[in-house]
């Protein structure tokens, strides 16, 4: 069975990422919030506390047997095989628990994050990268609740640089010294109910949005690697979707 159509994927070649709705069943859903509810430093009955909540980073929960069936128990790494080829990529991780608490400022004073950033590239000379990142929505997100957000088309930009510069020097693209990334498109935020996930190309400008509403954002976010990702990863901005057996 296909789980996505072609036009799904002409858009994630296009576009850098897809959304698909209702990919986990609510018992899932269910169970991880009542652990997440054990790591968030908040009353969970008490709306008032959630503001600028904690902890910061992710939460450390991702071991727990609830938050990985949001990640095994689910077709969501059928969904990236079907993509980048299953048999080609790491068995599924964990997923990394990101809250995004509510700043506490009206919608109406919501702005869009003014940039994103690359994964893998945190220090100068160092490429850490993997192949697809998986964001899952865990909590009922609403336009400008902090939703995942992503710079659209991003990942074709990001593999033209890197045709002509190296790899290691990633990290110039998070300091925002590029000028080919200097000019970036409006960018999408992935608000959806519980279960929507946006699969996402490694090579995406991306980063939380900024949550003017009042309930906690709660994503998970997974990234999956081709095996030989190590040996390949300097090639692929001269052939991005040559390793991709659903989308080459
Ligand atoms: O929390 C989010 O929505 C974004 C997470 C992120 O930027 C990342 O995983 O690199």
């Amino acid at each position: 069975m296909s789980h996505f159509t072609a036009e799904e994927k002409t858009h994630f070649k296009e576009h850098g990422y897809v959304i698909k709705h209702d990919l986990l069943r609510q018992e899932l859903i269910d169970n991880a919030i009542d652990v997440l509810w054990q790591h968030i430093e908040a009353n969970r009955d008490n709306p008032d506390t959630w503001t600028n909540a904690g902890p910061s980073g992710n939460l450390p929960c991702s071991d727990h047997p609830d938050i990985i069936a949001t990640l095994h128990d689910t077709p969501i790494y059928d969904h990236v095989g079907e993509l980048a080829g299953k048999d080609k990529l790491t068995p599924p991780g964990r997923p990394l628990c990101k809250m995004n608490y509510p700043t506490g400022n009206d919608p109406e004073d919501w702005e869009a994050p003014p940039r994103g950033h690359l994964d893998g590239y945190i220090t100068d000379g160092v490429a850490s990268t993997f192949t697809v990142g998986a964001t899952v929505n865990i909590s009922d997100i609403k336009p400008r609740g902090g939703g995942f957000t992503v710079w659209p088309g991003t990942h074709l930009r990001v593999a033209e640089y890197f045709k002509t510069h190296s790899l290691l020097t990633g990290w110039d693209i998070n300091r925002n010294e590029i000028p080919e990334l200097a000019d970036l498109p409006e960018p999408v935020e992935c608000a959806g109910p519980p279960g929507t996930v946006v699969f996402w190309h490694h090579y995406m400008l991306h980063r939380a949005g900024i949550n003017c509403q009042r309930d906690i954002r709660m994503a998970f976010v997974s990234r999956f690697n081709f095996k030989n990702l190590r040996q390949i990863q300097f090639d692929l901005p001269h052939d991005l979707w040559g390793q991709w057996e659903g989308l080459s």
